[in-house]
């Protein structure tokens, strides 16, 4: 289903964004900039974290929009975090914004440090690299060395020079962060539609013959990787919707294992499931 003349599709979703680095980089600075256009002089630092909540429309392909409702995640006692809570302040993070000060090229290779420990708890997820300060640009500690090491540990990361004081950047860091973390949301859900697609494929496909050998299901799905059919085959078989029809296999094995002779037979779980109207078809996807 690409983009169809006409039609908006407004796709809602909720985000959590974290901004991570060593303290006085500018993490709070940057956030009271993007969010509330305003930089304060003085140092707040405080233990914990802080959350803010936002709205943000962001345009998708054709004339789709995505309304987001995103949670900002400011760090405040860095150390603990780290070393200690840094299960829960992470847990369900899906967009990073890595920040370090160019006055001190140490808090840039402590970037490593934080997104390991992310990583660990989330899995890889987008990442946008902010130095920030860069109206000290007098003073700028980051040269070749750093940029060298960030392309070695960091390919293809985006990186961002800002200022929380002058506003520079600022605004393109944050929407940059925004949209990656939206494409890769919405790239996850495509994922799991296409998935159940297919399981409707095979079912009805089954429910039409009865039985149908591994080969056969393949030649009929062949649009489809075998490797995405042979999943399919062992959910379904998971759910009762499927048996494996040869005497004897009473016991689970994947279709990976199994030849190309081995055949499935519908059950009349897999029938009903089959011929249910779409609601109910999705209906399946919580079991599994
Ligand atoms: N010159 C300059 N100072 C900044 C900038 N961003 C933050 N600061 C200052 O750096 C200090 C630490 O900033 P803060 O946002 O509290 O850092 P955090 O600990 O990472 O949250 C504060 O004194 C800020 O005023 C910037 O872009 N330029
Ligand atoms: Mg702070």
């Amino acid at each position: 289903m690409g983009p169809s003349k006409g039609i908006v599709r407004i796709r809602k979703m909720s985000l959590k964004i974290v901004l991570v680095g060593e303290r006085r980089v500018g993490k709070t600075s940057l956030l009271e900039r993007y969010l509330k256009n305003h930089f304060a002089e003085e140092y707040t630092g405080t233990l914990g974290g802080r959350v803010y909540p936002t709205d943000l429309e962001v345009g998708l392909d054709g004339e789709d929009i995505a309304l987001t409702h995103i949670a900002f995640f400011d760090l405040m006692g860095e150390h603990s975090v780290r070393k200690t809570f840094a299960e829960p302040f992470f847990f369900g993070t899906q967009g990073v914004l890595a920040v370090c000060d160019v006055e001190r090229p140490e808090t840039l290779h402590l970037i490593k440090d934080w997104m390991d420990v992310v990583t660990k708890i989330v899995g890889p997820i987008p990442i946008g690299i902010v130095f920030n300060k860069i109206d000290r640009a007098g003073s700028m500690a980051i040269g070749p060395e750093e940029t060298a090491w960030l392309r070695t540990e960091f390919p293809g990361v985006p990186t961002f020079m800002t200022s929380a004081m002058t506003g520079l950047g600022v605004e393109d860091a944050f929407s940059t962060i925004v949209s990656r973390t939206v494409d890769t949301v919405l790239a996850k859900g495509k994922k799991v539609r296409s998935g159940r697609l297919l399981r409707q494929r095979v079912l009805l496909y089954l429910a039409d013959r009865g039985v149908a050998s591994k080969n056969d299901i393949f030649v009929a799905m062949r649009q489809v990787p075998p490797g995405e059919v042979m999943d399919e085959l062992d959910n379904l078989v998971r759910l009762g919707a499927l048996t494996l029809d040869e005497a004897g296999t009473s016991t689970f094995a994947k279709a990976a294992d199994l030849p190309g002779t081995v055949r499935y037979r519908v059950t009349d779980r897999g029938k009903k499931i089959a011929e249910s109207p779409k609601g109910e078809e999705l209906a399946i996807e919580e079991i599994v």
